[in-house]
């Protein structure tokens, strides 16, 4: 990438995308292309085709997504599922249709299957099922792995793929029952404290692991793959650190300040028992995660607390 190629961000209001854009702005970059929702629909093809067309972008990160926590993946099953397919098939047709020179696919760690041989390698793709709460989700984004993979095969394009652990910092969405677990704790514990209440309830049993990364950490291997990386496997992007969901709701509870009980809501569901990504790929290419968790949690606060409180 020179300091002035054209470079389309898909999804830049969103954690990640908004991410991305930072650090390309803090590397230089002078001409990145940003479209809402409301201005490019990118599950329609026919809108897709013509911004490629007038747009003419040479480089691509695809992090537009229709994503969510466990409880919504869970209800909206054929939102995740369709508008995932559709917005995956018409960039990278089109990124290929207009002689993109390279894209980045950003896909899942629920890619994996359930009970997948722990920490996942890259080679456990297909090796099981996968996990319910999130299947039509994981489906879609491994239908971007592959459409990266057959446009490369087929056409030689330079179409790669990076797999983000659970992520989490500025931009998240903090909507209870969409959110992911840490914006989720962060609100309800804040809330907790406001109103002073005795008690906060977390959902499920507490036992599940996750391995969480700061979203900048993400945005930084991204731009870095997309610097250094031109193979057709794709790359997990880990911290390779795992915690319980209920060590973590301890950790939250003392970053925001809460004095009261934790309580566990066994009737919510604990979705994928383990999740913790094998990241030596990326790791031998000379890339490492920057932010702690316990530092990403404080500064996710602060976001939170200048936004929302
Ligand atoms: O972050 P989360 O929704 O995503 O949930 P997943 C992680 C764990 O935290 C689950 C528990 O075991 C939840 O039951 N948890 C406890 C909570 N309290 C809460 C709460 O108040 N809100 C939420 N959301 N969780 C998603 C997938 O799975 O992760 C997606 O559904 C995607 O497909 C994404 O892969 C990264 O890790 O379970």
């Amino acid at each position: 990438m020179k300091q002035d190629s054209r470079i389309f961000v898909a999804g830049h209001r969103g954690m990640v995308g908004s991410a991305i854009v930072r650090k390309l702005e803090l590397d230089g970059f002078t001409n990145i292309l940003t479209r809402s929702s409301a201005e490019l629909d990118l599950r329609n093809q026919n809108e897709v085709e013509d911004f490629f067309l007038r747009q003419k972008p040479e480089f691509v990160f695809l992090a537009a997504a229709h994503v969510g926590g466990i409880m919504a993946n869970k209800t909206f099953r054929a939102e995740f599922i369709y508008d995932n397919l559709m917005i995956e098939a018409n960039v990278i047709h089109a990124a290929w249709k207009h002689g993109v020179s390279k894209l980045l696919f950003l896909g899942s760690s629920c890619i994996y299957p359930r009970l997948a041989p722990q920490p996942m390698r890259e080679d456990c793709l297909l090796t099981g099922l996968l996990e319910d709460t999130n299947e039509p989700y994981a489906i879609a984004k491994i239908a971007g792995i592959k459409l990266c993979e057959a446009y490369r095969d087929q056409h030689g394009c330079n179409f790669i793929s990076a797999m983000p652990t659970n992520l989490f910092g500025k931009g998240d969405n903090y909507d209870l029952q969409k959110s992911h677990v840490i914006p989720a704790l962060i609100r309800k514990f804040h809330e907790a404290k406001i109103s002073q209440s005795p008690e906060t309830v977390i959902w499920g049993s507490g036992a599940p692991l996750r391995e969480f990364m700061f979203v900048d950490d993400l945005a930084d291997g991204c731009v870095f793959l997309m610097r250094n990386y031109d193979d057709r496997l794709f790359v997990n992007i880990g911290t390779g650190t795992e915690i319980t969901i209920k060590d973590l709701a301890y950790i939250i509870k003392g970053v925001v300040g809460f004095d009261g009980e934790v309580i566990f809501d066994a009737g919510k569901p604990d979705g994928t028992p383990r999740k913790l990504m094998d990241s030596t790929l990326i790791y031998s290419l000379g890339w490492r995660h920057k932010t702690e968790l316990i530092d990403g949690l404080v500064s996710a606060y602060q976001h939170f607390k200048s936004e929302f409180a």
